[in-house]
């Protein structure tokens, strides 16, 4: 006979929160909303951590290089979408490890035989106005100038003209040797007023541009997060398909953590993925898997060797998988099922695996009720898609401006891998949908706001760590009248708010 639970499966509407005792240290600045992202043994630290418990979907109308870099700022990581050419994707992944924050590989490098005419297509191109020119025109050749938009005026100059022309040559630039830290590096630029410093090697070779603007950036966001390079952190999704190629490609672009992206990951193809790279890179290529809803398919991958285990099937705002197949769970019941099987592991094995719960948070407080729950991170695909950093359309409809947002498993992303079980390379039917989404404006802002409740919240529950929240929250189901009263009720309100 077939296996019934025992209760129906729930969400996260039908759950709220009871207040614990709050002390005069807790408020929301105390609060540190750090986070483990890898597997790691007890009493030990794991080896990437989180500054904010969310994470940006594996989705095409999600995560971009822009919104890896706008959600690194903000302390926390995306997960490139998988569903394009593996080039495209590593090329998404080193844009990431090339932007800003101290260390930077310089992208725009001529010759001094290149032009002015060369200058400013790179320039276009690139939207950067500080060009490394090299022996061999790459970002390692040996550094013979530099240009920079006070090195030329466009009215007055011939575009032909070469760039050994007009350039700043080697002599008269200010550089440091590869041992200057970051620090050293800032000093540098302040006393000698510089916008930029190149950081060389013991031939003269170009290793690394320091630029003044990512000191002021860095001061202004204090959380966001690095890699011992001072490069930011960014994820890839990958699939159980060409993954032999794909994170080869990934990890040489630098990619810090990679997600197998699957619509349900309690599979065989999913633990011989996570076979071949411990196989390959032992443990120094970290890796999640998913998805999951309940402590078989949790177990499952902890024994398989994934890094982080993902949470969700059939809960996401675009996704028709419940509709369409008959599987999935209500996402509360599955976060709370599967964060007992980790902490079972846990006392069995004295390893933590972090959980993250994917899809259908629709408030910000489902947010605060996942991390309760258990999740040690939230992955959000529909929220993030409302930001002007989401790689989609601002489009204005009937006077509203929206964003377009559409599932990995519609027609229009054509994603079959992430619904593959070994059969044909094509979908042969849509487990998503193309959607609109109302236009939210920045990332940090809204970042911050939604962040600042979950801080708030967690306050009234007398917790200043998410680990602390999970250990000492309490939670109550609500009734559907309950549900009712939680909004506004029994008044006329003067304007549509948008919640
Ligand atoms: P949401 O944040 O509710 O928009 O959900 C995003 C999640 O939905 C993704 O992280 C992924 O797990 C799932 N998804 C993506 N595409 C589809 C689909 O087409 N069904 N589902």
């Amino acid at each position: 006979m077939a296996f019934y639970f025992d209760t129906p499966s729930r969400t996260f509407s039908e759950y709220l929160l009871v207040p614990g005792y709050s002390s005069a240290d807790c408020i929301p600045a105390n609060v540190s909303l750090k986070t483990p992202v890898v597997k790691f043994k007890k009493g030990e630290e794991p080896t990437l951590t989180m500054n904010i418990p969310l994470v940006s979907a594996v989705m095409q109308a999600v995560s971009d290089d822009r919104m890896a870099v706008a959600l690194a700022k903000e302390g926390g990581i995306s997960f490139i979408y998988g569903s394009q050419t593996i080039e495209n994707q590593a090329a998404m992944v080193t844009r990431v490890k090339m932007h800003k924050a101290g260390f930077v590989v310089s992208d725009s490098n001529l010759t001094p035989e290149n032009t002015l005419y060369d200058i400013l297509d790179l320039k276009e191109r690139t939207g950067h106005s500080t060009v490394a020119i090299t022996d061999d025109g790459t970002s390692t050749g040996k550094l013979l100038g530099i240009v920079a938009s006070r090195d030329y005026r466009v009215s007055r100059m011939d575009k032909n003209t070469k760039v050994s022309e007009f350039m700043t040559p080697i002599e008269k630039i200010v550089y440091a040797n590869k041992n200057v830290t970051l620090k050293e590096a800032n000093n540098i630029i302040w006393d000698n007023k510089l916008n930029s410093l190149p950081v060389l090697d013991d031939e003269g070779k170009l290793m690394y541009m320091v630029f003044r603007k990512d000191y002021d950036s860095h001061k202004e966001n204090p959380l966001e997060l690095h890699d011992s390079l001072k490069r930011y952190v960014v994820g890839a999704g990958i699939n159980t398909r060409d993954y032999e190629e794909r994170i080869p490609a990934l990890v040489d672009a630098g990619v810090d953590i990679l997600c197998i992206d699957s619509s349900e990951g309690y599979s065989e193809w999913q633990a011989r993925t996570i076979a071949w790279v411990r196989e390959k890179y032992g443990d120094t290529v970290k890796i999640g898997a998913g998805n999951v809803v309940d402590r078989d398919g949790f177990r499952f991958l902890a024994e398989a060797g994934a890094d982080f285990i993902k949470i969700g099937i059939g809960g996401g705002s675009i996704c028709i998988t419940r509709e369409q197949k008959g599987i999935g769970r209500g996402q509360a019941t599955s976060v709370i099922d599967v964060a007992k099987a980790r902490d079972e592991y846990f006392e069995e094995t004295g390893i933590y695996i972090p959980i993250c719960s994917d899809g259908g948070i629709v408030y910000d407080h489902h947010i605060t009720l996942a991390l309760a729950m258990g999740a040690d991170f939230v992955m959000l695909g529909r929220y993030f898609s409302r930001f002007d950093e989401s790689p989609t359309n601002k489009v204005n409809i009937n006077g509203v401006y929206m964003k377009e947002y559409w599932g990995e498993g519609s027609a229009r992303a054509r994603n079959w891998q992430r619904y593959d079980l070994g059969g044909d390379k094509k979908l042969s039917f849509e487990e998503g949908v193309d959607s609109y989404v109302p236009y939210a404006g920045s990332l940090k802002d809204n970042v911050g706001m939604t962040l600042s409740k979950v801080r708030s919240t967690m306050c009234n529950c007398g917790a200043l760590s998410i680990p602390e929240l999970q250990k000492n929250a309490k939670l109550t189901l609500v009734s559907s009248t309950s549900i009712v009263e939680g909004g506004a009720h029994d008044v006329m309100l003067k304007d549509n708010r948008n919640l």
